[in-house]
């Protein structure tokens, strides 16, 4: 039980900037009272979910939804706040020139701007000593016959190796898949297939991201994670929950049982073991529910289904799978699964000095009626969509 509870007190889970931000779909954007209206006030609300689940030091920025004149300030702010800058999400999806693409684009103007956006990117890592570059691109065509397939993916490749040649020391970037949309047709980095031939020619500090609301409905989401991390190629999550396609819904909240099952396979191939790097960020939208308990819910159901996974008897597994015992590996399996391991992690914050409780500590601490009366007036972060 130490070992479980060490792992899982070292488990870093990251919060998105845009997550605190005003999000809808593209029927309608509401508004909710005490929302941030720039970074620092975004990376306040981050650092409120670290102070309540104690596992959430980093968070995620998206440029230039979080763009400031000074990163270097913007860290520090970070630091003062008892949290650092996790990795910078690149935006080349949100302007008039990216309408037909961004590296993928038949425009050589085009492609140079957004791969400048990336190399913009890895300046501000510089400056914030992020780690981590996250590249998702929406590139793709809504017509057979609208552009070259293939041609796309010379010009994708070579901006990648623009960017990963530029990457410095210690720094990486992660390449992230999605099915489809906005393009309906063919998307240029549509599955973990792609990106992963990818990042393999690339070389080492270029690794895949799955985001778990980016593949078509029943994909097998553990078997890509296990397939990865066995290639030393998973270099994170982008966490969240979907019914239908790229819904954003917190963690945990539709399929629990397929968060654990992912979890699982990340346990069993060393993904939570120090140093191997992959990373647990959340990427999530909070458009009906207020934004920091959403947080502090998703941080705690992904360290709900850790711990479950840690549970899983190994050598029992091991023992049944041996002998072929398919009812008797299943009930192993299943045994972890259904565990409550809210007390064993209401302890484990005891321990480390936090309230068993974080959503009710939080509740009651009295912040979101503070930030409801101090953030008044100005232009709240959000979308635009
Ligand atoms: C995309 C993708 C990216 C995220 C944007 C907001 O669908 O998941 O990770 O940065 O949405
Ligand atoms: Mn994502």
């Amino acid at each position: 039980m130490t070992d479980i509870k060490a792992t899982l007190l070292a488990q870093h889970i990251e919060t998105p900037s845009w997550a605190y931000g005003n999000s809808g779909t593209r029927f309608k954007v509401f508004a909710q009272k005490g929302v941030p209206r720039d970074p620092y006030e975004k990376l306040a609300d981050a650092a409120q979910v670290h102070a309540y689940t104690g596992i959430a030091p980093t968070v995620a920025l998206h440029i230039p939804w979080d763009k400031v004149d000074d990163y270097a300030d913007l860290a520090r702010h970070a630091r003062e706040l008892g949290v650092g800058i996790g990795a910078i999400n690149s935006n080349v999806f949100q302007d008039d020139d990216y309408m037909l693409g961004s590296v993928t684009h038949p425009s050589g103007r085009v492609r140079r701007k957004a791969t400048d956006h990336l190399l913009e990117c890895v300046d501000i890592m510089d400056v914030t000593g992020s780690d981590t570059l996250k590249l998702w691109f929406s590139d793709g065509i809504n017509y057979p016959g609208q552009d070259d397939i293939r041609a796309r993916q010379d010009r994708l490749s070579e901006s990648l190796a623009e960017v990963y040649d530029r990457l410095g020391e210690g720094q990486r970037f992660l390449l992230e898949y999605k099915l489809f949309e906005p393009a309906f047709y063919a998307t240029d980095v549509p599955d973990w297939g792609t990106a992963y031939a990818h990042c393999v020619k690339l070389g080492p500090k270029a690794q895949v991201v799955v985001d778990t609301g980016h593949h078509a409905p029943g994909v097998n989401i553990e078997f890509i994670v296990a397939f990865l991390l066995r290639e030393g190629k998973l270099g994170g999550f982008d966490f969240n929950s979907r019914f239908y396609a790229d819904d954003d819904l917190m963690v945990g909240a539709a399929d629990p049982f397929q968060l654990f099952r992912i979890m699982y396979e990340v346990v069993r191939g060393g993904g939570l073991d120090a140093g191997t790097g992959v990373a647990f960020m959340l990427d999530q939208c909070h458009n009906i529910e207020p934004k920091i308990p959403g947080q502090i819910r998703s941080v705690m159901n992904v360290q709900e289904a850790t711990a479950k996974a840690l549970l899983v008897d190994r050598e029992a597994l091991a023992a049944a799978q041996a002998e072929g015992d398919v009812l008797g590996a299943n009930a192993v399996f299943m045994d972890a699964y259904n565990t409550d391991v809210r007390p064993l992690l209401a302890e484990l914050r005891e321990e480390r000095g936090l309230a068993p409780d974080p959503m009710a500590a939080y509740a009651k601490s009295g912040y979101f009626e503070k930030i409801a009366a101090e953030r008044v007036g100005g232009q709240q972060a959000g979308w635009g969509a």
